[in-house]
């Protein structure tokens, strides 16, 4: 990934924040762990439909009495897989309360202590003082603090340590291993917040986290007849961590922002976006594992070579698995948004294909809101 970003115009209270030195390096995304009802079906879901591959097991058979938790990957992409193995735990209630989701955003750092103290010391509500677990492989350290709604952020540091995942965890090593489907790493995760809460949440990751803004978008550019959103990307220092940041606007009807927050019980990670070398294939292995995609209109197609220019890709393969393009000064991306994963209308997935472009889509928000807004007709929540 590069390492330069291009930096609009940002909100005065970000634009004096640019750190000169980064406070907080982040090496990327460590892993992203949720908190779901049953850990060995979602663990056999995100391998089957997904291609992620076993790596780490942690249960009852490594001592555990509380959870169980699966550790899949695929690329640079870590997932954890966590459920409860009794009532009245804190895993428990996170499900009660969200449903499935995700409970942590963890960051590969060089030191977890110093992470702890920069951002505690700029504000941050501890959640996890450091704490340094080891086994034969080596040990780590681990430290982590809240963001929006339960969220967290953890910091890992496994400089010393050479094992699979974590210490705890025992090597995950089944007969069963469907096929990768060439996801490669973490693009960007985006954060729902409440009414009004956007700017606050920009705030906290500009000033505790030292990230800056990309780009910024309001309601009139994505305001469509129903679905009214404002957002704001952060990103880390190295443009390794991209958070897109949403919060609801007046439409005229529910805002799918809205939608969300209702569903998840308040602020929460709404879409988790991985990348791929190849969106065609890639989300063609991915439908014939039976995931579902939005859709947009078959109009789309008709005016996207006279939007996009010149493109790699045959329209008429985009059109079939529905792809989304957009393009940017600085290239194009293509796009593709699953439907929820879960029951409650809230996290989904994007995948992603960069190519040169470094925005987010803008020039689909529309025909893709209009998508979530149809599903959102058939669920009968607008
Ligand atoms: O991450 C983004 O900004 C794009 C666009 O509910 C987007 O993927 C924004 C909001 C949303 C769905 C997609
Ligand atoms: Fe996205």
């Amino acid at each position: 990934m590069e390492n330069l970003l291009v930096l609009e115009p940002a909100t005065e209270a970000v634009a004096n924040a640019q750190p000169v030195t980064d406070f907080l390096p982040l090496n990327g995304t460590d892993y992203v762990e949720l908190y779901v009802g049953n850990s060995r079906q979602a663990a056999h879901y995100f391998q089957t439909a997904f291609g992620f591959q076993p790596l780490a097991h942690a249960g009852l058979s490594t001592g555990l009495r509380d959870r169980e938790s699966y550790v899949l990957e695929q690329g640079k992409i870590r997932i954890v897989l966590t459920s409860p193995l009794h009532g009245d735990t804190e895993i428990g209630r996170h499900i009660d309360e969200h449903g499935d989701g995700v409970r942590v955003v963890a960051f590969w750092v060089d030191n977890a202590r110093q992470a702890f103290l920069e951002t505690t010391k700029r504000g941050a509500v501890p959640f996890l003082e450091p704490v340094q677990d080891e086994d034969s492989a080596g040990y780590v350290v681990r430290s982590g603090i809240h963001t929006y709604g339960d969220t967290v952020h953890l910091f890992i540091e496994r400089t010393q340590y050479a094992g699979t995942f974590l210490p705890g965890y025992e090597p995950w090593q089944p007969a069963y291993k469907p096929a990768s489907v060439g996801l490669n790493y973490v693009d960007h995760m985006v954060g729902n917040v409440g009414w009004n809460e956007m700017n606050q949440w920009v705030s906290f990751y500009a000033n505790v986290l030292g990230f800056s803004q990309l780009v910024s978008f309001d309601d009139k550019d994505i305001s469509t007849d129903y679905t009214a959103l404002m957002s704001k990307v952060m990103s880390n220092g190295n443009g390794r961590v991209k958070f897109p940041i949403n919060e609801p606007a007046e439409g005229k009807k529910k805002s799918q922002i809205e939608e969300y927050i209702d569903f998840y019980g308040g602020a929460g990670i709404q879409h988790m976006a991985v990348a791929t070398d190849n969106i065609v294939e890639t989300v063609t292995a991915l439908r014939d594992r039976g995931v579902e995609f939005l859709r947009v209109p078959e109009v789309y197609y008709d005016d996207l070579k006279e939007r996009v220019g010149q493109i790699d890709e045959e329209i008429d393969t985009l059109r079939s698995l529905g792809i989304l393009v957009d393009r940017d000064e600085e290239g194009y991306l293509l796009q593709i948004f699953t439907k929820p994963i879960c029951p409650r209308p809230t996290l989904f997935f994007e995948i992603i294909q960069r190519k040169g472009a470094r925005s987010f889509g803008k020039g689909n928000f529309k025909a893709l809101f209009e998508a979530i807004e149809r599903e959102q007709e058939v669920r009968g929540t607008l």
